[in-house]
């Protein structure tokens, strides 16, 4: 992309409204624009990054053995009323009614509409087991939405949700997807931290929330700081194992690490005090099994081995997409802007050209675009008439972790600059060179 041709708006100001880091950098970025309190229109760069996200989660979902499909934002109120939470969700819930006066309702989850299309559907438990999820827009009339995209109204979730024959079977989901979460969080460059967490309007007492630390989160957060040593890695894993999951469960889970609601004092305690640690978090995903909660109010039964219909055992699994792009600037930035991990950078290289006009430095930037291009990358060219300062503070916000800085002076020795954004340590390549690194560093990415 060339930056002439792109839609970028960046803000010389920061604008007030915004209190924490990652709210000011979005916006000044041009990645986002409030539409109204806690929604927000995407902007080409924002966009970019938040498909770069989504792409993440469907691959580690699908890697899991989950499948992906699409349910509708609007939902029947009917289906609400069978498992009680119509009432129960109380204001949260935005209800509309359309043009026959009825009840409807923007989806702030989906566990009924997912029981719904399950209970229509299968019957044995021949078909078991089964997880779908998809990734779709919800809407929470929040009482206070803020921090940008971290607390919205309408805000992008994945929401899977696993049918099973017995509890053993369902708490197998559940470990599928602790792992698969630990995955999808280190692709992009975070460590989120399983913790005993509330069931809250989901419902269940089994569930962990994954928790970004992070001065401006929300959740405060009691954990013994072992655990922040603790990587997946990329270390295989046969999905269908049950005993492999379970250690994963185990290996993550045995330390102790609880959100305020959950937490126990005297439990804490037994923890060496040195290693006992109070802090913020960022809530960036929830797992739950709650057994048959929505199975036995719905009537989701399968037809079990024995001929009986027994009630299936569920549980739902949710990503916050959108929140993610707020928890990775809050873990990955510095005072000049955003620093994209490699994983979901919108742009993998930025190519500045300190003097547009020049012949030289312009056949220069635009055969090493075309050689970043012929690599399977997407570089991001500033081809703007602008002062190089300029250019420099632009890449820095927007935060690209790759630059390759092209002037005339380092042409006449046929040399480049190739820096990075997170270090900030340069170096002079031939530009061939330079094509070569990057390309390096985002294989089998
Ligand atoms: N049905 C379950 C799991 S699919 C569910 O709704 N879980 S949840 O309530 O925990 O939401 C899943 C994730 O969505 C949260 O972990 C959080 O990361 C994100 N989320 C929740 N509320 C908001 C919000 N107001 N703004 C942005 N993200 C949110």
């Amino acid at each position: 992309m060339r930056l002439t041709r792109y839609f970028l708006p960046v803000l010389r100001e920061t604008p007030s409204e915004a209190q924490i880091v990652s709210h000011r950098y979005m916006l000044r970025a041009g990645m986002i624009k409030q539409a109204s309190a806690g929604i927000y229109s995407w902007l080409p760069l924002g966009y970019k990054v938040l498909r770069r996200i989504e792409q993440i989660v469907h691959e580690e979902q699908v890697r899991a053995g989950h499948i992906p499909m699409l349910m509708p934002t609007l939902q029947s109120a009917d289906l609400w009323r069978e498992s009680g939470r119509y009432d129960d969700y109380g204001q949260e819930m935005l209800r509309v009614s359309d043009r026959h006066g009825r009840d409807m309702l923007y989806g702030p989850t989906n566990e009924e509409l997912i029981t719904d299309i399950f209970r229509s559907h299968v019957s044995s438990y021949k078909d078991l087991p089964l997880t779908l999820y998809h990734i779709q827009w919800k809407f929470r009339d929040e009482i206070r939405p803020r921090f940008g995209v971290m607390r919205g109204r309408e805000f992008l979730m994945k929401d899977g949700y696993n049918f099973d024959l017995t509890k053993d079977d369902a708490l197998h989901a559940y470990n599928r997807h602790l792992v698969s979460y630990l995955r999808t969080y280190e692709r992009m460059g975070l460590q989120a931290i399983p913790m005993r967490a509330d069931g809250g309007p989901i419902g269940g007492d089994y569930t962990h929330e994954f928790l970004v630390l992070a001065d401006t989160g929300e959740s405060e957060v009691f954990y013994d700081a072992e655990i922040t040593d603790l990587k997946f890695g990329d270390r295989a894993i046969d999905y269908d194992s049950v005993e492999a999951c379970q250690a994963v469960l185990e290996e993550f889970t045995s330390r102790y690490a609880r959100t305020d609601e959950t937490h126990d004092e005297a439990v804490f305690a037994e923890v060496p005090e040195a290693r006992r640690r109070v802090a913020r978090g960022i809530e960036v995903g929830q797992i739950f099994y709650f057994g048959t909660k929505y199975s036995e109010a719905m009537g989701a039964t399968v037809q079990g081995p024995d001929g009986a219909q027994v009630p299936v055992h569920m549980g739902s699994h949710g990503i916050g997409v959108s929140r993610l792009l707020g928890a990775i600037i809050e873990a990955n930035h510095d005072e000049n802007g955003i620093i994209w991990p490699e994983g979901v950078t919108p742009f993998h290289c930025g190519i500045v050209n300190l003097k547009q006009g020049d012949d030289d430095a312009d056949a220069a930037c635009e055969s090493l675009y075309q050689a970043l291009v012929g690599k399977g990358l997407e570089p991001l060219y500033d081809d703007r008439n602008e002062r190089a300062g300029g250019k420099f503070a632009t890449m820095d916000l927007i935060g690209l972790p790759w630059r390759i800085t092209v002037g005339p002076r380092g042409l006449k020795n046929g040399v480049v600059e190739l820096t990075s954004r997170r270090t900030g340590e340069s170096e002079e390549l031939p530009p061939e060179a330079a094509v070569a690194k990057v390309a390096a560093i985002y294989e089998g990415r």
